[in-house]
């Protein structure tokens, strides 16, 4: 066993068909595979660092102590990496994110999957992907498909052990390079984490059984809209999936309420560029205000050009479909 510091940075990705419901509440396994595509350019940073003079672990994100809630999701990571590496040794963790916290931009996603690819590293463990995504789920879901770059599916897995929940590359981005716009909208973390709200769905919202049905189906449809590069088909789907989870949060008890008046004016503004401009576009919308809009490169400067100028869309981030996560040497 060699210990040693190490660094890799993760991208963040967008769920095209969304995880939104748990079989376990420990170990994260999902009660449907999802579908995202992994974006490049917004992501985390992370060095692990072992050291033997540490009680327990240690972790700052973006200079700031991580809170104690988060230290436990870390935790469970970094007790599988010692099992794995057979020591007792802990370690300091430094995180860096580029992408703002807890707005519905999935930072959580970036920050696990960077946290188990260093952490694996810096315990001198060669994990394969696949080991490598489960090991990233223990600390947060969506965090398994972000090992992988370009399209990817997440297998809900039937174990109770979690061995058979895991991720793999569908398409590499090459493969379908659509172009990414992500609407800014709202400020400030959102008032109900993904973890407590989908536990809250499970329970109270009455439409939670048929959103796991649409989950299932829209896995496939989307997978034929992939294999068809349609995304009129895509739309469709994506679109759909992204309407039903918010309908099902809308109607827990008591009702998630994620968006904000802009929200609305995004999702009505790219079903107009592609009913009435014939542009190719599509959107979706994680646990919180922003939208995600995809579209076709050519399309990209009249999309982004519309988009930005919906009243509360505070910003615009363009950006493209990216590797999965990878070891930043001298990070
Ligand atoms: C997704 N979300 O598929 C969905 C869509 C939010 C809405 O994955 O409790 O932060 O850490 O497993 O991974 C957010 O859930 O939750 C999420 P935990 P996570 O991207």
């Amino acid at each position: 066993m060699s210990l040693s510091r190490a660094a890799a940075f993760a991208p963040v990705n967008i769920a095209l068909t969304k995880y939104w419901g748990k079989r376990d509440h420990e170990i994260n396994l999902p009660l449907a595979p999802s579908i995202s595509v992994t974006l490049s350019d917004l992501g985390t940073l992370t060095v692990v660092q072992p050291d033997e003079s540490l009680e327990g672990n240690r972790m700052v994100v973006n200079d700031q102590p991580l809170d104690p809630k988060g230290l436990v999701k870390v935790g469970r990571v970094m007790r599988v990496v010692r099992q794995l590496a057979g020591t007792d040794v802990r370690a300091g963790i430094r995180a860096v994110n580029t992408v703002p916290t807890a707005q519905g931009l999935a930072s959580s996603a970036s920050a696990f999957a960077a946290l188990a690819k260093a952490g694996a590293s810096a315990y001198g463990l060669e994990l394969d992907e696949r080991t490598l995504s489960g090991l990233a789920r223990t600390g947060s879901g969506s965090a398994c498909r972000s090992i992988h770059g370009g399209w990817v599916l997440w297998h809900a897995g039937e174990r109770d052990d979690g061995a058979d929940s895991v991720s793999e590359q569908l398409l590499a981005p090459e493969d379908w390079p659509l172009r990414v716009v992500v609407a800014h909208i709202g400020e400030g973390p959102k008032k109900v984490s993904s973890t407590n709200g989908m536990k809250l769905s499970e329970q109270t919202s009455p439409f939670f059984d048929a959103w796991l049905k649409t989950c299932h189906q829209d896995v496939e449809d989307c997978k034929a809209a992939m294999i068809n590069r349609d995304v009129q088909q895509l739309a469709h789907v994506v679109e759909g999936n992204a309407l039903a989870m918010h309908a099902t949060m809308m109607a827990t008890r008591p009702g998630l309420v994620y968006w904000q008046p802009a929200t609305i004016g995004v999702i009505h503004a790219v079903r107009r560029l592609r009913e009435q401009q014939g542009l190719s576009c599509l959107f979706t919308i994680d646990a919180g205000p922003s939208v995600v809009v995809l579209t076709e490169a050519g399309d990209l400067p009249k999309v982004s050009a519309a988009i930005g100028a919906i009243p509360g869309v505070t910003r615009i981030t363009q950006t493209r479909i990216g590797p999965g996560a990878h070891l930043v040497p001298n990070g």
